[in-house]
């Protein structure tokens, strides 16, 4: 399980103290051997209400049971030993506490004492579960039980759990601070297996840093696929290593003549590794035969424009196209989804397919049905986005639904599944107003509450609900080109579509969701995020800032 992605917080002063104090004790208890649980004598804990906690996305059942579960630094955190996969969990799960609150907890140890309390995690298979992300969490005073369909089901559990635990403690309750969870049940399950992002790393690129920064985040809002737009006319961003120049020539630049950039295939594997420990999917997009001109810049011979090619810095759209009719071409695209399908071990293989201008529709449709027999033999599932469903699909390709509902009924009567991602709706990339500082708006305008009151099951006509996938918030990225600009379009946006992929239709609600909303505060500002403070929110201050936090 890789680290967290920040090692700076430490065990603050009070916790120290709090840690002399029972060490003292301890010392006591074993020379007079007595009153050795003196710090868990019976602590009253204060009322607490599980359905005001401000949990995103909303779980799918919540019974409230207003007493507290006792987070203190005697804490400890079991998985049940018959469990494979769970103790990775746990463990994340203890960094995870240690970055809110200080505390580190025991993970496994039999050295603990009766009275502890006991967060105690376990799979259980054999229980008829709505699906294999579901779990519930049964707390109690002194004991936390997350039961969970599979590892990844406890994973999300474990992000209902992290949500859960007070910004600050409560130092009043005894001599040592306490962090009291509120007691209750939780069932939980997702609406919708797909719960995704994308970043567009080609128009402007992102460092393995921030992609890892933004996986963090997205994971806390139990996101778990994050779709890499890697190719587009301005950049090439992989590195293929039968093809050489695609990186060396196609990554040089951007949009706006800046440097460029490219993940060799081991950092990439990093990234994919960093997102498989938080449970996520990394889909990898080659957008063809469109968006091509890094490519073929790179190497001529996949050009069908006819025209001089040149690095391309500008934002236009529509202008460049492969060979549809040469062999080199398929060869060259066998090569690529074959090194990159070797290290995505996610099932899917995003081909773009999109905005195809240049490209006339027989030779698209030819070209398409090609690709995707491509990336079957490679044993991916191909995604495309719309314009894709005009070609002769298989029915296991997957439709990305970004503007036409006549290309998404036409989908759907061959039988694929749709991922809705409604430009009007769902693009990360639109400005929230006129005043915005980063975006486009060619789509609309789209606010925060916009962003949220919309139904995926419903947004496009007579789709049955099966046959949607999920939704998918992609963020391009023309007019942002660091993780502080990537941060003010996605952040608040993306938390709203976190709820509007997991939780039920009739758990969401805009008034309800608004305040959870302005309450995500000391969690976006402990992990410095520089998120657009709309002003249909009334954000709540966190109590303690980045740079507090970091002094700690
Ligand atoms: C449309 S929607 C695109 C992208 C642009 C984006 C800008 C789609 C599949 N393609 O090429 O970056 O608009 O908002």
């Amino acid at each position: 399980m890789v680290q967290g992605y920040r090692s700076f917080y430490k065990i603050n002063y009070m916790n120290k103290m709090n840690f002399r104090i029972s060490a003292t004790t301890a010392m006591l208890c074993m020379i007079f051997s007595v009153g050795c649980e003196a710090p868990q004598k019976e602590i009253t804990m204060p009322e607490t209400d599980l359905n005001s906690e401000h949990l995103i996305p909303m779980p799918s059942k919540m019974t409230a049971t207003n007493s507290g579960f006792r987070l203190d630094q005697y804490t400890r955190i079991e998985t049940n030993p018959n469990n494979e996969g769970l103790e990775e969990v746990a463990v994340y799960l203890t960094d995870k506490i240690t970055e809110k609150t200080g505390l580190r907890l025991e993970t496994n140890t039999s050295d603990g004492q009766k009275n502890d309390a006991v967060i105690y995690l376990t799979q259980q298979e054999g229980k008829s579960w709505p699906n294999d992300e579901a779990y519930t969490l049964s707390i109690k005073k002194d004991s936390l039980i997350l039961e969970a369909a599979t590892p990844k089901a406890a994973f999300w559990g474990v992000q209902t759990i992290r949500q859960l635990i007070p910004e600050i403690s409560n130092d009043t309750l005894t001599e040592h601070a306490i962090w009291p969870i509120a007691t209750g049940i939780i069932e939980d399950h997702p609406n919708f297996e797909y719960r995704g992002s994308m970043l567009d790393v080609a128009r402007h690129f992102f460092s393995v840093e921030d992609v890892k920064k933004y996986i963090d985040l997205l994971a806390y809002y139990k996101i778990n696929v994050l779709h890499l737009h890697l190719t587009d006319d301005q950049g090439w961003r992989i590195e293929i290593k039968s093809w050489p120049k695609l990186t060396e020539i196609g990554g040089s630049t951007e949009v706006g003549g800046e440097a460029g950039g490219f993940y060799t295939q081991e950092e990439y594997k990093d990234i994919v590794a960093y997102a498989a420990d938080r449970f996520m999917t990394i889909v990898p997009e080659i957008d063809m035969p469109g968006h091509t001109n890094a490519a073929s810049v790179s190497y001529p011979i996949l050009d069908g424009t006819g025209k001089t090619l040149q690095l391309y810095q500008g934002t236009r759209v529509g202008f460049s196209t492969f060979n549809t009719r040469k062999d080199t071409v398929y060869a060259f695209i066998d090569d690529v989804v074959r090194e990159l399908s070797a290290i995505s071990p996610g099932p899917y293989f995003h081909i773009g397919g999109d905005e195809s201008h240049a490209t006339k529709k027989s030779d698209y449709v030819y070209f398409v049905n090609k690709v995707e027999k491509i990336v079957r033999k490679y044993g991916k599932k191909m995604i495309g986005w719309d314009e894709i469903a005009t070609a002769d699909m298989d029915s296991n390709s997957i439709f990305q639904f970004w503007a036409s509902e006549e290309n998404t009924k036409t989908a759907i009567s061959k039988g694929m599944k749709v991922i809705l991602s409604p430009a009007k709706k769902a693009y990360l990339d639109m400005q929230y107003d006129t005043l915005s500082k980063h975006g486009l708006h060619w789509a609309a305008y789209i606010p925060v509450d916009t962003a949220y009151v919309w139904s995926p099951e419903t947004y496009v006509d007579q789709i049955p609900k099966d046959m949607i996938l999920g939704v998918e918030a992609p963020l391009w990225s023309e007019t942002i080109s660091n993780i502080e600009e990537l941060e003010y379009l996605a952040f608040p946006r993306i938390i709203g579509y976190s709820e509007l992929s997991w939780s039920l239709e009739e758990n969401r609600d805009w008034e309800n969701f608004r305040v959870r909303l302005a309450n995500q505060t000391p969690f976006l500002d402990m992990m410095d995020v520089k998120y657009y403070a709309s002003p249909k929110i009334d954000w709540v201050k966190s109590n303690r800032t980045y740079k507090e936090i970091q002094k700690d």
